[in-house]
């Protein structure tokens, strides 16, 4: 178990603005499989040969099965002590950001309200070519695929390699890490752009960069205070000495 330093407790005790950066590794206990880890294979394919635009173009019955089985498996989960954590330590500052690259609503889900995602949400559709949004379920078994009035080909809402994150999202989230005094970094490897540059944007800005991850990343040295571990684990211990 990590002792957590009484120094950054203090800076969090000062501290108005906080922000966090999440990504798959705090969903990873909740049983959803990260990216880039042991478990990150589906069938033989990685998230770079399948989260692209070329992909879905080349072959989007592929894509949309691998998307089927992760809406399926992410509506089965449940929040885990970590996602729990921020959502207690959301309540203990006046101006909370939690920025997430993850898809699986499970920030929502655990109770966190000032919420920006930046890669999406894995239960929304949306048109490929008009953008025009899609409710419900996809029905890939019938062999052709759902299509918009506009012809183009309906595919889920989030965001893929090449393409851009949406504006507001992730404008807010470089303010808020600009404005932060105490920037989390928690459960990412730290290498997809734009959403990896937060952190380091947060530190040239003065903010104090803290890292809770399983592994060491290329945030580690940069880090002021960074925890190997398991955020479900760390999280709460910090809420915990935040809260006696
Ligand atoms: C635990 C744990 C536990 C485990 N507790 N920890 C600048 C430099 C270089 C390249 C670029 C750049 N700017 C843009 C690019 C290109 C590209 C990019 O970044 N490529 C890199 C791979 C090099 N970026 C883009 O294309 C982005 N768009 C863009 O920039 O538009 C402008 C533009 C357009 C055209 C050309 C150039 C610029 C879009 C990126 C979209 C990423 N999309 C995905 C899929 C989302 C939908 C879906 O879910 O299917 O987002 S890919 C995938 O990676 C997903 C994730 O959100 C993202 C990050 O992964 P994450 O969350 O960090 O997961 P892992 O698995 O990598 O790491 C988990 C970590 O947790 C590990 O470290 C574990 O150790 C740890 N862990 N268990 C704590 N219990
Ligand atoms: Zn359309």
């Amino acid at each position: 178990m990590s002792a957590i330093d009484n120094k950054l407790i203090d800076r969090l005790r000062k501290a108005k603005k906080v922000a966090v950066l999440t990504g798959a590794g705090i969903s990873a206990e909740s049983g959803v499989p990260t990216f880039r880890g042991n478990d990150g294979l589906w069938k033989k394919f990685r998230a770079e040969e399948l989260a692209t635009v070329d992909a879905f173009m080349d072959n989007p019955a592929l894509v949309w099965e691998w998307y089927l089985f992760r809406r399926d498996l992410m509506s089965k989960v449940e929040p885990n002590p970590g996602h729990y954590a921020l959502v207690e330590l959301e309540n203990l500052f006046n101006d909370f950001t939690l920025i997430t690259q993850n898809v699986d609503g499970l920030h929502r889900r655990a109770g966190s309200k000032n919420i920006l995602e930046l890669h999406g949400n894995i239960t929304l559709n949306k048109c490929f070519d008009c953008g025009k949004a899609f409710e419900g379920t996809v029905d890939i078994s019938l062999g052709e695929l759902p299509k918009c009035a506009c012809g183009g080909k309906i595919r889920p809402d989030v965001v893929w390699f090449g393409e851009l994150l949406p504006a507001a999202a992730i404008n807010k989230a470089f303010e808020a890490s600009q404005e932060a005094e105490v920037f989390l970094s928690i459960g990412t490897s730290a290498i997809v752009h734009p959403a990896a540059s937060l952190p380091v944007e947060a530190k040239r800005h003065g903010a104090c960069l803290v890292e809770i991850n399983l592994d060491p990343t290329p945030l580690t040295a940069l880090a002021d205070y960074a925890y190997q571990g398991k955020s479900g684990e760390i999280l709460p211990q910090i809420v915990e000495r935040l809260k006696s």
